[in-house]
C-alpha cells in the first residue's frame, strides 16, 4: 500500500498525541506528528503499535439480534421500537444510555441529545463516572465550572511538580517524557511522587511518599497548614479572588506535621521535606489521576489539592495549577457535551434557566428537568427492574464496574440490552439482545479533546469494514425512527460539531467556561482540516486559550473561587483479620483497559502476558513467582499469577484492571470490588479493597500452542490467552492430574488425523507435538511445576518446522535448537529486547541506560522502559 500519511489523534490515552498513519506494505505504520502540540512527534509504545491493531479479527461487522445477523433496517427498527415500547408503558425513566470517553464528541453529543433532550430522561451516564467524576465535582465546587486550568507546558515550566495518584510513566507516557526532558534541562526542578507503591514514575522523583492508601486529603490539608504557618499564603489573592479561606484555614489547623505524618503513615522528615519543597517554589503544578479520583472521598481530595493552589496563588499563571489529567482519548469531550447524568449539555446543569435555554436551542419541550442515575445506580436500577432497556456504547461495564458479577447478573434480567461495540465477543456484548457494529479508530471521523482542553481531529484512514457504521449515525437513525427526525437529520459529523459549538456559545456571554462558538461556522472542509486548538475558542480568543483564570475571574456570580473546608476520610472498607491485605488496582504499561484493542498486538503482550497479583514476599513467604494465587474479597475471587515483589509495600497488593473473560478464566478484578461510591460524585472506590491471598494448588501447569486461530477458551480451571503472531497460545493449569494425558488432550484439543509425538516425563509431566503434512499443529508442555518452554522457539516452529530429529527433540523438550536460554519478558517493546539479553549486557559491563541503549537499542525510542532498565541495572546480578 502506498499513499500519503493521514494525521489523526491516538486511540488511547488522554494525552491526545498526534499520530501520522503512513501506508506501509499491506498495512500502516504509526509515527508521532511533529506538528501536534501534545507530543511534538513523540509516541509511547501503545501509540507506536497502533498499526498492529487494525486487523478485523474478532470485529463485529453486522448487526445482530439474539446473535443472528440481521439488516440495519431490522436492527434499528428493533432498537427504536424496543425503547419506545418501554417508554410508553413505563415512562422515560425506564430507559438508559451508558456511554464512554472513547466515543467521539459528535457521537457523544448525539446520544446525550436524544436521551436528555427528546426522550426526556437524565439517564445518560458514562464510564467517566469511574474515572473523573470526582475531578469534575472538585473543579465545579472550586471554580463554578468544570475547567482544567493548565496546559502540558505548565508541567515543563513549574519549579515544583507533584504527581499524586498517577503512574504517569505508564499511563500518560508522553507527558512523562516531557517532564523527564524538562527535568534534564533544569535539574533543580523538584518532582514529588505520592503513591502507596513504588511505580515506574518514581524513577523521576526527588521524593517519593508511599502514603497510607486513601490518605491524600490529610496530606494536602497538612500542606496548607504548613504554608499558613510559614507565611507562604498569597493573602492578596485570597482576599480579592476567593471566598471560604477562613473556614478552610481553620479546618486544617489540626493537620500539624505530627498528626499528618501519623495519619498518612509517613516519616515526619519525608513529610517536612515535601512541604519545604512546595514552600520554596514560586510555581507549582499538582498532577492527579485515579489514585485521587477513585475514592469514596475523591471530591474532597481534589478540593484539598485545589485549596493549596488557591491559597498560595499558584493558579492562572505559567507553571501553575491543579491539573487533573484525563484518562480516555475523549474523556474531556464527554464532559463538554454533558455525558455525565448530572450534566445537561455544553457545561449546563439543570437550573430552570438552563433547561429552558437548552430546550429553546434544541427546539424541544421535553428536556429533562433533573439529573439521571449515575453508573452504579443505573445498573442497580437495571437489577431491580426499574430500568427495562439499556443501551451501552463503547464501554465494557461487566468488566470495569465495581461488583461486576452482580452487574452481570442484573443485566441478565434486563428486558432489552443493546450494545454498540467494535468487537463481537466481549463480556458485555455477550449480555446483549441487540448488537450494533460501530466503526473503530481509524475508520471513524470526528473530534476528541485531551487533558489540556485541546480539540483534535480523529480522521478516518480506513474504509468502513462490513456493515459497521459510525456511532453518531446509529443513534441518529434510532432517533429518527422514534419520531425526532428534524433534530437528528445530520448527514456528516461536521454538522454535529457545528451545532455543538453553537450551543456552547448560545446565551453564554462569558458565563460558561466551555465556549467554542468560534468554531460554530466551520465548513466541512475547515472542520476536516481543523488544527489542534485549546478551548475556549470564541470571539475573545479566536485562536484558543492555553491557560485559564489568568484574569483571576472564576465562574461563580461573584467571580470568586471557593476554598472548601474538607474532613479527610479513609477508605470505606478497612482491612480486617479475615481480609488483611488492601488491594490496589490500576494499569500496566502496554495494555489498554479491558484489552479489546491492545491485546491484539503480540508485541504489547510480551511485556506482561498473564493477569497477576503483586505482593510483598513477607505477606506470603511460601508463595513463589511460578505459583498461581487465589485472591478473594467479600465479593468474589480471582485466579492470578503470583508476583512476589519486594518493592510492593507490605500489607498491600496490586492487581491490574485489564483482564476480561476473553483473555483469562477468572481475572476480572472488579468482581472483587465493593460498589462504595463518593457521596458527591458517585465515583467508586476502585483502588482500596480488602482481600486475602492463598496459593492455589495446581496439580499441573502447562502451555499450549495451537496453529488454529480459536476464539473459544479451554474448559479448565485456569487459562490465560497470550496473543502471538498467527497462532493461539494459552497458559494453563488444573487441579486434577489426568489419568491419561493422551485421552485428556484428545478430548480437548487434538484432531484424530494428527501425527503425535508425545514425551511422557514420568510422573512429572507430559509434552506433545502434533503434526499434519509435516507442519506443526500443536505444542503442549505440562508439568507439576510451571513449565517454561522457549516461547519464541515454539512459535517459530509453526512457520519453520524443525528439519532434523535432534531439532524436533529439542522442540519437544521446549528448547530452541541452538540451545540458548529463552529471551524472557520483553522489556523494551519498541525494539523487542528481552530480559535475558539485557541481563547479559549488564553482566558484560553495560551499567547505565545509555550504554544498554547503545548496545541493544532498548529505551532509545519511546523511553517507556527506562525505569525498568534502571531497575534491572540496580538488581543484584
Ligand atoms: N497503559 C495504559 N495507559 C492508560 C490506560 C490504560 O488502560 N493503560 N488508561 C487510561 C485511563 S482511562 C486512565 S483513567 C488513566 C489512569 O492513569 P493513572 O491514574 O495514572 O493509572 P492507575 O494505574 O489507575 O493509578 C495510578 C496510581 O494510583 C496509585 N494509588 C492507589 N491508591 C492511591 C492512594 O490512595 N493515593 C495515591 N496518591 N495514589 C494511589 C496506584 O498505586 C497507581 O500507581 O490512564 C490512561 N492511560
Ligand atoms: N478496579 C478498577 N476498575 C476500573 C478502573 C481501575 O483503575 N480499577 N478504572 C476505571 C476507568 S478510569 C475507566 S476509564 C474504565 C474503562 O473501562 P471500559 O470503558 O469498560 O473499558 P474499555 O475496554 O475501554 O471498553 C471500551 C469498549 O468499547 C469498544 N469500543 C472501542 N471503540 C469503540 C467505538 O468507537 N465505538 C463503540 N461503540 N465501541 C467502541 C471496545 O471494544 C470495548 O469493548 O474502567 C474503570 N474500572
Ligand atoms: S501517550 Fe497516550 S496518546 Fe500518546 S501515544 Fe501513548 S497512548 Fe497514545
Ligand atoms: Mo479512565
Amino acid at each position: 500500500m502506498t499513499g500519503a500519511a493521514v494525521s489523526t489523534t491516538c486511540a488511547y490515552c488522554g494525552v491526545g498525541c498526534g499520530v501520522r498513519m503512513q501506508p506501509e506494505g499491506q498495512g500502516f505504520s504509526a509515527q508521532g506528528d511533529t506538528l501536534h502540540p501534545a507530543n511534538h512527534g513523540r509516541l509511547c509504545v501503545k501509540g507506536s503499535a497502533l498499526g498492529e491493531t487494525l486487523d478485523l479479527t474478532g470485529r463485529l461487522l453486522q448487526p445482530e439480534i439474539d446473535q443472528q445477523p440481521v439488516s440495519w433496517e431490522r436492527a434499528l427498527d428493533a432498537v427504536a421500537e424496543g425503547l419506545q415500547r418501554v417508554i410508553v408503558q413505563f415512562g422515560p425513566q425506564a430507559v438508559a444510555f451508558y456511554g464512554s470517553g472513547q466515543l467521539l464528541t459528535e457521537d457523544y453529543y448525539v446520544a446525550n441529545k436524544l436521551m436528555k433532550g427528546f426522550i426526556g430522561s437524565g439517564n445518560m451516564d458514562t464510564n467517566s463516572r469511574l474515572c473523573m467524576a470526582s475531578a469534575v465535582v472538585g473543579y465545579k465546587r472550586a471554580y463554578g465550572a468544570d475547567a482544567v486550568p493548565c496546559s502540558y507546558e505548565d508541567l515543563e515550566l513549574a519549579e515544583c511538580v507533584i504527581l499524586t495518584g498517577s503512574n504517569t510513566a505508564w499511563a500518560h507516557p508522553v507527558v512523562y517524557q516531557r517532564l523527564m526532558r524538562a527535568k534534564q534541562a533544569r535539574p533543580e526542578m523538584r518532582i514529588i511522587v505520592i503513591d502507596p507503591r513504588i511505580t515506574a514514575t518514581c524513577d523521576l522523583a526527588d521524593l517519593h511518599l508511599p502514603l497510607c492508601p486513601g490518605s491524600d486529603a490529610a496530606l494536602f490539608c497538612g500542606a496548607l497548614h504548613f504554608m499558613a504557618q510559614q507565611g507562604k499564603l498569597d493573602r492578596e489573592f485570597l482576599n480579592h479572588y476567593t471566598t471560604g479561606a477562613a473556614q478552610t484555614l481553620a479546618a486544617v489547623e489540626e493537620w500539624t506535621p505530627e498528626r499528618t505524618a501519623d495519619y498518612c503513615q509517613l516519616p515526619q522528615e519525608a513529610l517536612l521535606a515535601f512541604y519545604q519543597m512546595i514552600a520554596a517554589s514560586d510555581t507549582l503544578v499538582t498532577l492527579y489521576s485515579m489514585g485521587i479520583n477513585q475514592s469514596t472521598s475523591g471530591v474532597d481530595k481534589c478540593n484539598a489539592i485545589i485549596n493549596l493552589h488557591l491559597a498560595t496563588g499558584k493558579i492562572g499563571r505559567a507553571g501553575c495549577g491543579p491539573f487533573s489529567i484525563t484518562g480516555q482519548p475523549n474523556a474531556m469531550g464527554g464532559r463538554e457535551v454533558g455525558g455525565l447524568a448530572n450534566q445537561l449539555a455544553s457545561h449546563m446543569g439543570f437550573s430552570p434557566q438552563e433547561v429552558d435555554r437548552v430546550g429553546r436551542f434544541w427546539k424541544s419541550d421535553n428536556v429533562t428537568k433533573s439529573p439521571g442515575l449515575n453508573a452504579v445506580e443505573l445498573f442497580r436500577a437495571v437489577e431491580k427492574g426499574e430500568i427495562k432497556a439499556v443501551w451501552i456504547m463503547g464501554t465494557n461495564p461487566l468488566v470495569s464496574l465495581p461488583d461486576a458479577d452482580r452487574v452481570r447478573a442484573g443485566l441478565a434480567r434486563c428486558e432489552l440490552v443493546i450494545v454498540s461495540d467494535v468487537m463481537r465477543d466481549t463480556d458485555t456484548t455477550r449480555a446483549a439482545h441487540i448488537r450494533l457494529p460501530a466503526l473503530a479508530w481509524g475508520e471513524k471521523n470526528g473530534t476528541v479533546t485531551n487533558s489540556e482542553r485541546c480539540i483534535s481531529r480523529q480522521r478516518a484512514f480506513l474504509p468502513p469494514p462490513g456493515e459497521a457504521r459510525a456511532d453518531w449515525w446509529i443513534v441518529s437513525q434510532v432517533a429518527q425512527r422514534m419520531g425526532f427526525a428534524d433534530a437528528f437529520s445530520w448527514q456528516h459529523p461536521a454538522e454535529i460539531f457545528c451545532e455543538h459549538a453553537a450551543l456552547s456559545g448560545f446565551e453564554n456571554e462569558g458565563s460558561r467556561a466551555f465556549d467554542i462558538s468560534g468554531l460554530a461556522t466551520l465548513s466541512r472542509q475547515q472542520w476536516d482540516d481543523l488544527k489542534p486548538v485549546q478551548w475556549p475558542v470564541n470571539a475573545l480568543h479566536p485562536h484558543g486559550t492555553a491557560r485559564l483564570f489568568t484574569d483571576n475571574r472564576f465562574f461563580f456570580a461573584d467571580e470568586k473561587a471557593r476554598l472548601i473546608a474538607v474532613t479527610p476520610r479513609l477508605p470505606a472498607n478497612p482491612p480486617t483479620p479475615r481480609w488483611p491485605l488492601v488491594m490496589n488496582t490500576g494499569r500496566i504499561r502496554d495494555q489498554w483497559h479491558t484489552m479489546t484493542r491492545s491485546a491484539k498486538s503480540p508485541r504489547l503482550m510480551q511485556h506482561i502476558s498473564e493477569p497477576f497479583c503483586q505482593f510483598h514476599p513477607d505477606d506470603a513467604p511460601q508463595i513463589s513467582a511460578n505459583d498461581l494465587l487465589r485472591v478473594s474479597s467479600t465479593h468474589g475471587w480471582l485466579l492470578l499469577r503470583a508476583q512476589p515483589d519486594a518493592l510492593q509495600p507490605r500489607g498491600r497488593v496490586f492487581v491490574p484492571m485489564h483482564w476480561n473473560s476473553a483473555f483469562s478464566q477468572q481475572a476480572r478484578v472488579d468482581a472483587l470490588i465493593a460498589a462504595e461510591t463518593d457521596p458527591l460524585s458517585g465515583q467508586p472506590e476502585s483502588k482500596q479493597m480488602p482481600v486475602s491471598i492463598q496459593r492455589w494448588q495446581a496439580a499441573w501447569q502447562g502451555e499450549l500452542f495451537l496453529r488454529e486461530d480459536t476464539l473459544s477458551a479451554p474448559k479448565i480451571a485456569y487459562w490465560s490467552r497470550i496473543t502471538q503472531p498467527g497462532i493461539t497460545h494459552f497458559a494453563l493449569a488444573d487441579n486434577a492430574w489426568p489419568t491419561s494425558w493422551m485421552a485428556w488432550l484428545r478430548e480437548h484439543f487434538l484432531a484424530d488425523a494428527w501425527l503425535c509425538q508425545p514425551a511422557a516425563l514420568g510422573s512429572d509431566g507430559f509434552n506433545l507435538l502434533a503434526w499434519a503434512d509435516g507442519e506443526l499443529q500443536l505444542a503442549f508442555y505440562a508439568q507439576r511445576q510451571r513449565p517454561q518452554p522457549d516461547r519464541a522457539a515454539v512459535i517459530a516452529a509453526f512457520s519453520r518446522p524443525p528439519q532434523s530429529a535432534a531439532q524436533r527433540l529439542a522442540l519437544l523438550a521446549g528448547r530452541s535448537a541452538n540451545g540458548k536460554a529463552p529471551a524472557g519478558a520483553t522489556i523494551c517493546s519498541c525494539f523487542a529486547v528481552g530480559e535475558r539479553a539485557i541481563s547479559e549486557a549488564i553482566q558484560s559491563g553495560c551499567n547505565s541506560v545509555s550504554r544498554l541503549g547503545e548496545k541493544l537499542k532498548c529505551g532509545t525510542n519511546c523511553g517507556s522502559c527506562i525505569p525498568e532498565l534502571k531497575r534491572l541495572i540496580a538488581r543484584p546480578q
